[in-house]
């Protein structure tokens, strides 16, 4: 049906329909994959249907008609009353697949239907992610007079290693607006990341609207690293970027950043520092030189109302604190610091998250650590029983050089070249035990970057990497294998307009 019977002549310009459901291109790959080899006609009479009394499923549908009508310019009604049964893809809720795992979905793609079971919308939302992976790029050649883009049949069982697969950006040293962080939110969803933690403060800038501090954006807000203005988001911005999260079944994470990394605050409000002079507003890239003075009850109650106004128009469950680098904070100030402002978040009905370093206060066992550099700190973290977010630098960190040719990046954890940050393990690393382990964020410190084309060019390929790290079982992942899924992923990187690195260790299709 899919290919016109000319093979003798010029069979290699044929675009021939894969049907080895189990070599599909895949990232991250699922748990398991079957083929009957066949395929689903992806055309022009295909209908999507689902549950519709769910919210959550029709939501879903209509984004999959949304990216199908992107690759395809098909326009793929959802739930209309259908004649026709034959190639209709079912999105329906699955009450077993529930019991196992809230992300876990099951697809099964037939002659004439797919049909995705999932445990949850958010669940529908990862598998249907999978399924617009399986859409060919073309459509087959064909001896029928209509394009037809055939996806390979056969079953697929997935379900995620890790339940929280994070990215970070830091909008601080470098501001990036909503429109930008939109376009990271929409391919770190394609790879199935589920959280997005925003470093929303830090020496050189304070990002976020807050109502009853005016300064600290109106001072604070339009200073970046360099020469050139920042900017911040409004409140009304933010909720923007956490419905448009939302959308895409991904939680936001905001970050302030205290008591050290706080130079920004202190400038707009120079009462927080303590040390009776204002300081000057800083656009290098040097860390550890600043504090809030712990001891002043004023700082409580500007934090108070911080984590009050952000924890308002943040649904997801976490509030960073960072907690990292406070090199000119006395250690037990540093302590009595971090022991208040747990209680604190906790008050806004929050879990706290912090930087390895908060691991030496006498936190809860609910709070939550980020490791970043120190493994004393890890140990700590582990003795203390907390769960703990894996983001080795020299593994994960996004600002990281690829090599010493990268235009961009840092360089102090090392180079880190695509293999580099592949090849290892999370769930067994520096003697973490896995129970312990929420997954993989991957932060991207912005010192050496402003455009979202940087941003782009250190995140990419390598975020893509730590999807794979985050969902799939060790046993499926391999090197070599994912090489070629990732050279694979070209043209939809180059149609999504992503400057990513061509590393020369992949071959780019
Ligand atoms: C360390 S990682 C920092 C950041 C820098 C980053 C640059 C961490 C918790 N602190 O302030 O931006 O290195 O790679």
């Amino acid at each position: 049906l899919f290919f016109s019977c000319k093979p003798e002549k010029e069979p290699r310009h044929l675009n021939l329909p894969k049907t080895d459901l189990t070599q599909a291109d895949l990232i991250p790959k699922p748990s398991t994959t079957k083929a009957t080899y066949s395929a689903f006609p992806l055309d022009q009479f295909t209908t999507i249907h689902t549950a519709p009394d769910s919210s959550g499923f029709n939501n879903v549908a209509l984004f999959l008609a949304d990216k199908l009508k992107d690759l395809t310019q098909l326009r793929v009604p959802v739930n209309t009353e259908f004649t026709n049964q034959e190639s209709v893809i079912y999105i329906h809720h699955s009450d077993s697949l529930s019991k196992i795992n809230q992300e876990s979905y099951f697809l099964k793609i037939n002659k004439d239907s797919i049909v995705l079971s999932a445990a949850s919308a958010t669940a529908a939302f990862r598998g249907i992610q999978t399924l617009r992976q399986l859409v060919p790029a073309k459509a087959s050649d064909s001896i029928i007079d209509y394009p037809v883009w055939p996806i390979p049949s056969g079953s697929i069982n997935d379900s995620p290693l890790f339940a929280y697969r994070g990215a970070m950006l830091d909008v601080a040293r470098h501001f990036f607006n909503v429109e930008e962080v939109k376009k990271y939110i929409d391919l770190l969803a394609y790879y199935k990341y589920n959280i997005l933690h925003l470093h929303l403060t830090d020496d050189q800038g304070w990002r976020i609207e807050i109502k009853s501090w005016p300064k600290l954006t109106e001072i604070s807000g339009v200073t970046e690293v360099g020469s050139e203005p920042g900017d911040f988001y409004t409140q009304e911005d933010y909720k923007i970027i956490v419905e448009y999260a939302a959308q895409n079944h991904i939680t936001i994470i905001p970050e302030v950043d205290m008591p050290g990394h706080t130079n920004a605050a202190s400038v707009a409000y120079p009462i927080l520092n303590g040390n009776g002079k204002t300081p000057k507003i800083y656009r290098g890239t040097h860390v550890g030189f600043s504090t809030f003075d712990t001891h002043k009850d004023t700082v409580y109650t500007f934090i108070d109302d911080v984590v009050r106004e952000i924890s308002a128009i943040t649904p997801g469950p976490y509030f960073h604190i960072g907690g990292d680098e406070s090199h000119v904070t006395k250690k037990n100030d540093y302590i009595y610091f971090v022991n208040k402002v747990e209680k604190l978040v906790q008050r806004y009905d929050k879990i706290m998250i912090g930087w390895d370093e908060i691991v030496t206060a006498d936190i809860d066992t609910t709070s939550v650590a980020q490791f970043w550099s120190s493994t004393d700190n890890a140990k700590i973290a582990v003795a203390k029983n907390l769960r703990i977010i894996m983001s080795p630098a020299n593994k994960a960190y996004l600002d990281m050089k690829y090599d010493l040719e990268s235009e961009y990046g840092l360089n102090w954890a090392g180079y880190v070249p695509v293999d580099t940050a592949y090849i290892w393990k999370p769930e067994s690393y520096k003697n973490i035990p896995q129970e312990n382990i929420l997954g993989i964020e991957a932060p991207l410190w912005s010192e050496t970057i402003s455009t979202i084309t940087e941003l782009e060019y250190l995140a990419f390929p390598r975020a893509i990497g730590f999807a794979e790290l985050n969902w799939s079982q060790p046993e499926n992942r391999d090197w070599e294998n994912y090489k070629v899924r990732l050279g694979n992923q070209a043209p939809f990187l180059e149609k999504m307009n992503v400057n990513y690195y061509p590393s020369p260790l992949i071959e780019w299709k």
